[in-house]
Formats: C-alpha cells, structure tokens, sequence
C-alpha cells in the first residue's frame, strides 16, 4: 500500500484527525491514573467511561496466557482510543507516533497508558502472570487496523498538518 492507496481511510477519518487530534504538540506517553479505593478488606479501582476513563467505553478485552517470548501488537489504529491496563504481572509497551519512540512499563492496576489514534504498539516481555485489560472506546472492527509500519508512516505523513497546504 501506497501514500495515494491510502488516501481513502485518511478522508474517511470520523474525527477529522489532524493536530490535537493525532497528538502533535503531546507526549507520547500519557498515564491516566485510577484512585484505588481501598478499606480493611484490600483494594477496588472503578472505570467509568468519560469519568476516570477519557471517552465512552464500548469494549473490554483482555491478553492473558501469553507465552514467553512473545510480543504482540505492531500496528496502529485509525480511529480508535484505548486504555491499557495491567492489572495483574507487567509487560513492556512501545509507543510509536512516527516521529518518536518511547516505552513504559506496565506494572499497576492503578494505572493506565492512554494509545491514542495513529500510533504504533507493540506490546512486550509479559510476564507469566501479566492479564493486560483494555478498554476501548469502539467496537471491533479490522478494518480500523494498520498492520503494515510503512503505510502508517506514510498515513501519519499525508494527515501532518504541517504537510497541509490548506486548499484543494
Ligand atoms: C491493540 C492491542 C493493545 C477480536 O475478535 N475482537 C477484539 O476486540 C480484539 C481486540 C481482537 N479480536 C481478534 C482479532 C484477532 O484474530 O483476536 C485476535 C487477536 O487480536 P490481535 O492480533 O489484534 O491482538 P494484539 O494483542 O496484537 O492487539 C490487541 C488489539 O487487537 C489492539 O487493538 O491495540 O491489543
């Protein structure tokens, strides 16, 4: 696929992305964080959409069971927000918006990573026990998927608004 091929999801876009939208001028690594509510008992987290969680929650999964030495992921989605949770063990996540590259850690269900549109994930060294869950702000759909690093580099490209010349 080719930077014109792909012309068409681009225009399609729902939310219009450009700028805020595809995180320029934000870092790459956004935490959202979860106030643990704890008593006598032990500990309790509450994710509401649009609460805790910054958009409306449509879909819950979770990736548990991973093997050793396996890494998941390598893609991006068009229009798609997600929060990344690990709620028990840790894994390595890596962060690509096509400029930068960076990766954190996760290790606690207090906290999550925000995986905005148009940014590449690759997910990595789970621990046995690691049960990532992750809430998503659409349904599942295949086609939201980019799962080839250069077309999303030549996606992210044509939707730089540095790269807009303003007219048709
Ligand atoms: C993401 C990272 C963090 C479904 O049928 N429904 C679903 O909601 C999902 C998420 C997946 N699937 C099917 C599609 C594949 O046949 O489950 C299979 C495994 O999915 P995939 O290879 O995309 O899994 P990961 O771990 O590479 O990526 C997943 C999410 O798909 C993705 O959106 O951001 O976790």
């Amino acid at each position: 696929m080719n930077a014109s091929q792909i012309a068409g999801p681009a225009a399609l876009l729902p939310h219009g992305l450009a700028g805020e939208g595809l995180g320029y001028g934000r870092e790459l690594i956004e935490w959202v964080r979860f106030p643990a509510l704890g008593d006598e008992r032990g500990s309790l987290v509450a994710l509401e959409g649009m609460k805790s969680v910054p958009f409306p929650i449509k879909r819950v999964y979770y990736l548990f069971a991973t093997k050793e030495g396996v890494a998941r992921g390598f893609h991006a989605h068009i229009n798609l927000r997600q929060v990344a949770i690990c709620v028990t063990g840790s894994c390595r996540m890596v962060l690509d918006d096509g400029c930068r590259r960076e990766e954190v850690l996760l290790r606690s269900p207090v906290q999550g990573v925000l995986l905005r549109e148009m940014v590449w994930r690759e997910m990595h060294d789970f621990s046995p026990d690691c049960v990532l869950l992750v809430l998503a702000s659409e349904h599942y759909d295949e086609s939201d998927y980019i799962r080839n690093y250069q077309d999303f580099l030549a996606l992210r490209e044509q939707m730089n608004p540095m790269n807009q010349t303003g007219g048709m």
